[in-house]
């Protein structure tokens, strides 16, 4: 196919919402944009499970950490997606990792900040993995057929993950004075860093004009933000947690919640290197990826042994 055939035939199949698939011819800004995104939401997933690994010899029953273990394991599974499906569009894992080792990619803003407490790990269940299944159901009708069938899987764990930290949220807020006071300590620590998982607002976001001209994303950083709030407020409500922010009022007319302004400079900081954990989260992710050099090694002379 020439170049002009190959535009047309993209076009096509994006105008009439026909999945893009690994062996389609597609513009080079598009495989990409893919690229950029699909990768930085497998590092997110991997480095995700540090904050919680943390907590696995301190979990407060057998049960607990059984949940917990099970969890992290799902989200080494959804790396493991992501990356596959990255991989589809022509770049290795070596590559995504030197990327993420020297900075060149990113992962989730989240995933610096400390789990202090057990509470903690309620919160990010609750918060954390509830702000990424709002913005995963969209990505579900994304135009990359890998990307959109790996969200399909990773939604439906993600929500058993929402409810695992829920239910340490309401646990907690039904116990001691010195339990609820903790549980909202997490909730004041963690509520802004998720609604900024979402990313900056939509006048702000670089990369929402190719997005939505290719179908990547179905629904902007606002809106997805706006859904998520309106739907954790009333969860947080139920269970007699505060949302920490004085201007979060109901409007009416609009049918959600108006919100406090975040703290974009705190939310560059941290996505650019200088929030509380990242040096710590990258320093351990090169260090046992190191240490696993052997493990790789071993997979691959079996495999060729075997062919
Ligand atoms: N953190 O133009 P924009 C999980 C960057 S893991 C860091 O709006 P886009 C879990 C953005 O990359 C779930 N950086 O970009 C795991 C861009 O910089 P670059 C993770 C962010 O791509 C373990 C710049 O800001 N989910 O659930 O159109 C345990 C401008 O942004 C962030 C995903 O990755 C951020 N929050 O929209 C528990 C979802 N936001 O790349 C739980 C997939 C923005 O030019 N990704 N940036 O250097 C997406 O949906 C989109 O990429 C985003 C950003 C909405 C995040």
């Amino acid at each position: 196919m020439n170049t002009v055939d190959v535009i047309a035939d993209f076009t096509h199949k994006i105008e009439n919402d026909l999945n893009i698939e690994p062996k389609d011819q597609m513009p080079e800004k598009y495989r990409l944009h893919l690229i950029r995104q699909i990768s930085q939401h497998a590092h997110s997933e991997v480095i995700g499970m540090q904050p919680e690994g943390n907590w696995i010899t301190r979990a407060p029953s057998l049960r607990a950490k059984q949940i917990l273990l099970a969890k992290i394991q799902d989200e080494g599974g959804h790396g493991l997606y992501l990356y596959s499906a990255a991989e589809t569009l022509g770049i290795s894992r070596e590559e995504m990792l030197e990327q993420l080792h020297s900075g060149k990619a990113k992962y989730s803003n989240i995933f610096n900040y400390p789990a202090l407490t057990w509470a903690d790990i309620g919160a990010i269940g609750w918060l954390v993995d509830g702000a990424a299944i709002v913005n995963q159901v969209s990505l579900q009708r994304t135009s990359y057929g890998p990307y959109a069938r790996a969200m399909v899987r990773i939604c439906k764990e993600e929500s058993f993950h929402q409810r695992q930290g829920y239910e340490i949220m309401a646990n907690m807020m039904k116990g001691t004075e010195a339990q609820k006071a903790m549980a909202q300590d997490a909730m004041n620590r963690w509520w802004w860093p998720s609604l900024m998982m979402f990313g900056p607002h939509d006048s702000d976001s670089p990369h929402a004009g190719d997005a939505f001209a290719w179908k990547i994303k179905r629904k902007s950083n606002d809106e997805l933000r706006q859904k998520f709030i309106d739907k954790t407020v009333q969860q947080a409500e139920v269970i007699g947690l505060t949302v920490p922010d004085p201007e979060l009022k109901w409007n009416e007319a609009k049918e959600g919640y108006d919100h406090g302004e975040i703290n974009w400079e705190e939310f560059k900081r941290v996505i650019n290197g200088n929030g509380p954990c990242n040096k710590q989260r990258m320093t351990h992710h090169i260090q046992m990826h190191q240490e696993g050099a052997w493990v790789r090694e071993a997979a691959a002379a079996y495999a060729k042994q075997q062919s």
